[in-house]
């Protein structure tokens, strides 16, 4: 495929592979914006002026430490501890807290950079962020847990506050870990602050929080559906992961009468022939949310469902019509976006950050397979943690379906400033190259307000 400005995009990135080698996620996410924005840069030259690009890549600060907690047999772990503060150009440094085994500097940054662009788009005042451990949640009691988070906060809470910088849940932290961190952040501060988002109803959180990414992710399809004049009625889609942004979306396709056909998780998948019915979902989340097992064991229950371990979703054997990876970075290539091509798929939404990898992608938009890049797509679950944040500084709450329309409305406009930014003059929408301009182009207005800091 030969795109406009290659040898300016080259060397450009030959600059930015320099400085940070061996971080192939982090230059993996930030080639693609690299690719839409250089030729545009290139036509207005008051970017290159300030030279926007170069700043925009190099995080305002990264932040790593240890973080020692004893375990239940009463020996000492150490896991690493990041935050990655990557912009304020817009509002504090936003972005979610992942724990899991494979998360390093290289990872945190493809996912920092990544927010700064979604935040945007959300048009709420948020920077972007992002950080983590390389703990690993799976097969760790409640009290490990919590003695884990305790002294991540112990470090991090030096470095957050409500209005610098406000965590949030990703992979592997969810509403018990918020709990913890928050419990821990209150203790040291002595400060009862929304300094935290994803919390519990009870204690500041919002309601559709823990919906928003999911939902979010389903009303920018819907739109997508509606701008090539067909809707959600029995879709065929294909779903991957099993954990928040996986349920709620499969909530919402249901509701819509679309039929799932797959869910998975890091073992393998499983395959609903007929589609996942409410009774499989509500089983599948007490067994995720409380129980923390396998979705192996929705097989076991349900004689209809299939079980293939070992295997990603993508391998699915019928016809699909959309696809909707929702697990992590990444778990979609080539040869996966091969077959579902030819299993027919025509619209893909990326629910998780950067699940397809750049060889998907170009593919997918090679074969006129609309498709919706996770900046855009899964931006709902950080509109919801921005619009928690505005009840916190009115110490209010609003009702559900208050909540739940000033996300609609939200994703409405993410998916406009796509075509706006986007959309050829054949008709023809590049969600990749609107999604990312339209970020762009409010960050970098900002940085040049704001003059060289
Ligand atoms: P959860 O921890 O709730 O669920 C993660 C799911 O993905 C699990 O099913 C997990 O399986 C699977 N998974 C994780 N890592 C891998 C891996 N290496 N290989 C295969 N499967 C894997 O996380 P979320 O649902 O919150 O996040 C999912 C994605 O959505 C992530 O990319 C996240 O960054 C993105 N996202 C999340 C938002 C949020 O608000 N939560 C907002 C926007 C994007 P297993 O149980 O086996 O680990
Ligand atoms: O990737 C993401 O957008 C998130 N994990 C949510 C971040 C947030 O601050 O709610």
């Amino acid at each position: 495929m030969s795109i406009p400005c290659e040898s300016e995009i080259n060397a450009f990135m030959e600059e930015v592979e320099a400085k940070n080698p061996n971080e192939s996620e982090f230059l993996q996410s930030v080639r693609e914006v690299a690719e839409i924005t250089i030729p545009y840069i290139e036509k207005h030259p008051v970017y290159k002026e300030a030279n926007i690009l170069y700043r925009m890549v190099e995080p305002e600060r990264v932040i790593m430490f240890r973080v020692p907690w004893v375990d239940r047999t009463g020996r000492i772990q150490v896991n690493r501890g990041y935050r990655v503060q990557f912009s304020s150009a817009i509002g504090p440094y936003k972005g979610g807290l992942r724990f899991h085994p494979s998360v390093n500097l290289s990872i945190l940054k493809f996912l920092g950079f990544e927010q700064i662009f979604k935040n945007a788009l959300t048009t709420l005042p948020l920077g972007g962020a992002k950080g983590g451990a390389d703990f690993d949640p799976k097969g760790k009691s409640d009290r490990e847990v919590m003695k884990f988070c305790q002294s991540f906060m112990t470090e991090l809470h030096r470095h957050i506050s409500k209005y610098t910088d406000i965590p949030a849940g990703d992979i592997g932290v969810g509403k018990r870990e918020i709990g913890y961190l928050f419990g821990q952040y209150k203790r040291m501060e002595n400060e009862f602050t929304g300094v935290l988002t994803g919390k519990d109803l009870n204690w500041g959180g919002s309601l559709i929080r823990p919906e928003a990414t999911g939902y979010g992710t389903v009303y920018f399809m819907v739109e997508m559906l509606k701008k090539a004049k067909e809707d959600f009625e029995g879709k065929r889609v294909a779903i991957s992961g099993s954990g928040n942004v996986a349920q709620f979306a499969i909530e919402k396709i249901i509701e819509l009468k679309g039929k799932i056909l797959t869910v998975s998780d890091s073992s393998g998948y499983v395959y609903a022939k007929d589609g996942f019915t409410t009774d499989h979902l509500k089983f599948m989340m007490e067994l995720k949310n409380k129980e923390r097992g396998r979705v192996s064991e929705m097989a076991d229950k349900f004689s209809e469902l299939e079980y293939f371990e070992n295997e990603p979703a993508w391998n699915l054997p019928c016809e699909v019509d959309m696809v909707i990876p929702c697990a992590t970075q990444n778990e979609l290539d080539e040869q996966h976006a091969q077959n579902l091509i030819e299993k027919g798929v025509r619209f893909v939404g990326e629910g998780a950050n950067m699940p397809c990898t750049t060889d998907a992608v170009h593919l997918f938009q090679e074969k006129k397979v609309l498709f919706g890049p996770g900046k855009a797509v899964n931006a709902g679950g950080v509109a919801a943690s921005g619009l928690e944040m505005a009840q916190n500084a009115l110490q209010l709450s609003w009702e559900r379906g208050k909540v739940e329309e000033k996300l609609l409305f939200i994703m409405k406009n993410i998916h406009a400033q796509c075509v706006h930014y986007g959309e050829d003059k054949h008709g023809e929408i590049d969600y990749v190259k609107g999604a990312n301009l339209a970020g762009f182009v409010k960050v970098a207005n900002a940085m040049i307000d704001q003059g060289a800091v």
